[in-house]
């Protein structure tokens, strides 16, 4: 295999400093457990459609009505990959321009509401994500906005406190999805609820899209009249975002994208979302989307026995949130005393956190990327024990630096999808 050097020689030539951060970002990427759950590696395979002459090329508009010439090859492939993300989801229309989740988020209540309109989604400081409604973002600005949570003892949703309030409120979109909720989303349950008061159910499955394909979460396609996703946590694909819906929306999403919201798509990132759906068609993909979960359940189990406090108990997706009040260092501190020992994860707020969200009380961690480098059940006990290490002495240079050097040693042993391994 090549060394990373050997790969990019007209970028070393060309911008020595750019190649260094790049350089440095591998050997970082290498050399450490990713724990934030929304991060994954993606294969060669999507590096190479992504780092391709697709990016040379505009094409405002869709297959077939385009606005620019010279599309012989880009309608043929936003078509295929247009028909993959279908397949794999069970849905009826897909549109796999959206620059990112939060533009497609834009996109699919630019569609389904009118200025004003009122959004109901999960609160930011209970899991959500601050497009569904939460009040510094444009989702409760330009609409506006209610949002339910979790039930402050089992953290769990409460589905009949969220009906009451959709009741109460009357929204005009329902809005499931979260980026540190450890548990299921009842998407059937919601979408009744969004039935009962008329308004439209939208689930954003960002995090878990690779769990959903993989059969290892319920799935919202039967429910939803929207669904929108990133490409790149748990399915594994370039940064990029799709949204996939009933016909009957077909037009206003696509409308919506494009020309009311974006310009040309990036066709780069379309042909890598591609090999990524394709990647994620295979029996291995679904093996690994059922090892995810195994891998956070372990990992949530270990911490338990080692006297961490996880919010809801534990886990049955991809993400574990850590409730640090019971030990001596709160989340920032925490995160920064882990990465210094080789292992990355986000500070984060718990649900009802007293502390504010830039110095909260807990982290959020995750498995999708030790997952794909092959990491299974006994080095969750490992990072576990690791994790109770450096939190307990989060100030000890001997303790991060012992540390760093075990978690460098361990993932030499666990190559990483995409990267030159040599
Ligand atoms: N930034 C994503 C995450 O980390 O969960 C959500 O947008």
């Amino acid at each position: 295999m090549l060394d990373i050097a050997e790969e990019k020689v007209a970028l070393k030539q060309a911008d020595p400093e750019i190649f260094r951060l790049i350089e440095e970002e591998e050997v970082y990427q290498k050399e450490s457990i990713r724990l934030i759950p929304s991060e994954n590696y993606v294969s060669q395979a999507v590096l190479e459609a992504s780092g391709s002459v697709l990016t040379n090329k505009y094409s405002e508009g869709y297959p077939g009505k385009r606005y620019y010439e010279g599309q012989r090859f880009i309608d043929e492939l936003e078509t295929l990959v247009q028909d993959r993300a279908k397949a794999l989801f069970g849905v009826e229309h897909a549109n796999v321009q959206p620059y990112s989740g939060s533009p497609a988020n834009l996109e699919a209540y630019y569609a389904l509401l009118e200025p004003g309109d009122k959004i109901m989604g999960m609160s930011l400081p209970d899991g959500g994500h601050l497009t569904h409604g939460w009040q510094v973002n444009f989702s409760a600005r330009f609409y506006s906005a209610v949002q339910y949570g979790v039930d402050p003892v089992t953290h769990l949703i409460d589905y009949d406190k969220v009906r009451e309030l959709a009741k109460k409120e009357r929204p005009k979109i329902v809005v499931a999805g979260a980026t540190a909720y450890p548990r299921q989303f009842d998407f059937a349950a919601l979408s009744e609820i969004a039935r009962e008061v008329d308004a439209y159910f939208l689930a954003d499955v960002s995090h878990i899209a690779g769990l959903i394909v993989a059969g290892a979460h319920p799935d919202p396609a039967p429910h939803a009249d929207v669904i929108t996703t990133t490409t790149h946590k748990t399915l594994r694909g370039p940064r990029g975002a799709m949204i996939l819906c009933r016909e009957e929306h077909a037009k206003a999403i696509d409308r919506a994208v494009f020309p009311a919201l974006q310009g040309g798509p990036h066709n780069h990132t379309t042909a890598a979302i591609g090999v990524a759906l394709r990647e994620a068609a295979t029996d291995e993909f679904r093996a690994y989307g059922h090892q995810i979960v195994t891998n956070a359940k372990a990992l949530a189990g270990e911490l338990l026995e080692r006297g961490f406090s996880l919010v809801a108990g534990g886990t049955d997706n991809h993400l574990i949130l850590i409730d640090l009040t019971n030990k001596e260092v709160f989340g920032k501190k925490c995160a920064k005393a882990l990465d210094r020992a080789g292992i990355v994860c986000n500070y984060n707020t718990i649900p009802n956190d007293p502390r504010k969200p830039f110095s909260p009380s807990g982290i959020r961690i995750g498995t999708p990327a030790i997952t794909s480098r092959g990491m299974a059940e006994p080095e969750m006990r490992q990072i576990a024990e690791w994790m109770d290490q450096v939190v307990s002495a989060p100030e000890d240079e001997a303790v991060t630096d012992r540390v760093r050097a075990e978690v460098a040693e361990l993932c030499a042993s666990f190559p990483v999808p995409g990267l030159p391994n040599a």
